[in-house]
């Protein structure tokens, strides 16, 4: 039998599998096609949300207007902050790419979907936010920087099927930060060019997917690579940033790479043109009449040092790495104006997105549900999110694996041996003063470790994980190893 008969053949019967479920279904329990796009909640049924998350990559929450920064231009973010509600704690539990991708798309924490470090492949077994909507007779799509495949970053070809995660429409590569001149992937391997700042182009991708599926629920994924460094942005971006004039955070120290004043021009101009793009997307949903029942959710995966701490980058336990941009606007649901110091983080938003559209949350789901919450403020709010980091980096200042915990007034991080940091983030906002050997702290030292032993406890994070097992799962052998001792 050729392939194309055999698929068509598959197609066939599993469109007959589910038509006579779904007539099976429909007699059962009175369910009809016509009610999918409805979702049932507490009050009057409503329709089921579109879903987009924005995200960018190793944006730090501090660096918006609605987060009280007077020296970044964010006039969208704002904006949209003040039509949705402003979550001042949205926390990346895993604050590098490829773990927080993995944990936003799987609702499951990195020791669990199996992503502890950058440059695996997330199992194609795993069941992605992707795959549970388009269940649900959701359009899904994917565009922008996937960094999920694992393996070789360029060119970055995911071909259709499993590897996709359960997105239909496909515009991606898989992790290049080039952002002015690269290549990007549809559904074939013919490369297509980006001549533009990349952010543009994924806007412009994201669109056309939106126009497509504007008659049926959509997801859409849409994730772009800057603000990462290279740090930089179009002219017109860069032009409105005075380098002489910015106001630096009081914890910062001059890099000479990674954390310069310069970089940092460059950093709040690329946010800046991403905000334009954030304002293209208000605008097509106003177009089309669509805003009310979308879900528009702003974050990033993790954020950037840029000198704070005398440290670069990420994976550290200070706020410039964890504390991520929260901005989500829902206006059927969500009132609008609201800021919220409510606990919430990458763990989170699969359950939380699934309640929203009144679909019934896997079991293997570790995040919450807090979809009412930020509808109604009903129910007791988290007292801690929990902060994990499997992978050293010496180079970047993370002498070891570590884990930790975030409450609305703490941060504690501890090493495998020994406690790390403790900060009093009400009476020390910017991290300057670590509590771990202070005397005085040691009944509160002690609590917050009982604390996070009993949220590791919670979601059976044991610290037993080995390293070279993630090597051993994945269905073949990776070429690219990006740290020595990965592979020892
Ligand atoms: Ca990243």
């Amino acid at each position: 039998m050729s392939k194309k008969l055999s698929d068509n053949l598959f197609i066939h019967f599993f469109l007959l599998r589910t038509t006579v479920w779904g007539t099976t279904l429909s007699l059962l329990v009175g369910y009809s096609p016509l009610t999918e796009r409805f979702a049932a909640g507490a009050g009057p049924k409503y329709q089921r949300p579109n879903i987009i998350i924005i995200m960018t990559d190793q944006m730090r929450a501090q660096a918006m207007g609605c987060a009280g920064n007077s020296q970044v231009h964010t006039p969208n973010l704002d904006k949209l902050a003040n039509q949705g509600v402003y979550l001042a704690n949205m926390i990346a539990n895993n604050p590098v790419c490829c773990p927080a991708r993995a944990t936003i798309l799987t609702g499951m924490y990195p020791h669990r979907h199996g992503m502890i470090i950058n440059d695996l492949r997330l199992r194609e077994r795993e069941r992605s936010l992707a795959e549970l909507l388009a269940d649900h007779d959701y359009a899904t799509g994917f565009v922008g920087k996937w960094h999920l495949d694992g393996g070789i970053r360029m060119p970055g070809y995911i071909p259709p099927g499993l590897r996709r995660q359960g997105f239909q429409f496909w515009a991606a590569n898989e992790c290049n930060h080039n952002h002015f001149d690269s290549i990007y992937f549809r559904d074939s391997c013919k490369p297509i060019p980006i001549k533009k700042f990349e952010p543009e182009v994924w806007t412009d991708e994201a669109v056309s997917f939106i126009r497509q599926n504007n008659d049926r629920p959509f997801f859409l994924w849409w994730a772009c690579g800057p603000p990462h460094n290279p740090y930089g942005a179009p002219e017109q971006y860069e032009k409105l940033y005075d380098t002489a004039k910015l106001k630096m955070r009081p914890n910062w120290k001059e890099q000479t790479r990674w954390g310069s004043r310069l970089d940092i021009a460059k950093y709040y101009a690329a946010i800046t043109a991403i905000d334009d793009q954030v304002g293209r997307f208000m605008r097509i949903l106003d177009e089309l009449g669509i805003a009310e029942d979308t879900i528009l959710l702003f974050t990033s995966d993790h954020g950037d040092m840029l000198g704070s701490q005398d440290a670069v980058f990420k994976c550290k336990p200070w706020a410039e790495s964890i504390n991520v941009p929260g901005i989500i606007r829902y206006p059927r649901r969500i009132k609008a104006g609201q800021r919220r110091d409510l606990l919430i983080s990458h763990v989170d938003f699969v359950p939380t997105l699934l309640s929203f559209c009144g679909i019934s949350i896997p079991d293997n789901i570790q995040g919450r549900d807090l979809s009412e919450h930020l509808a109604s403020r009903d129910g007791r709010e988290p007292e801690a999110v929990l902060l994990q980091n499997f992978e050293p980096r010496p180079q970047t200042g993370v002498p070891a694996a570590w884990r930790g915990v975030r409450t609305k007034r703490y941060t504690y991080a501890r090493l495998r041996d020994k406690p790390w940091v403790l900060y009093d983030l009400r009476k020390d906002p910017y991290e300057l003063n670590n509590l771990v050997d202070d005397p005085s702290s040691a009944a509160l030292l002690a609590k917050m470790d009982a604390l996070l032993q009993q949220e590791m406890e919670r979601v059976g994070d044991s610290w037993d994980t080995n390293m070279t097992e993630c090597y051993r799962i994945y269905d073949k052998p990776f070429v690219y190893h990006p740290h020595d001792w990965f592979v020892k």
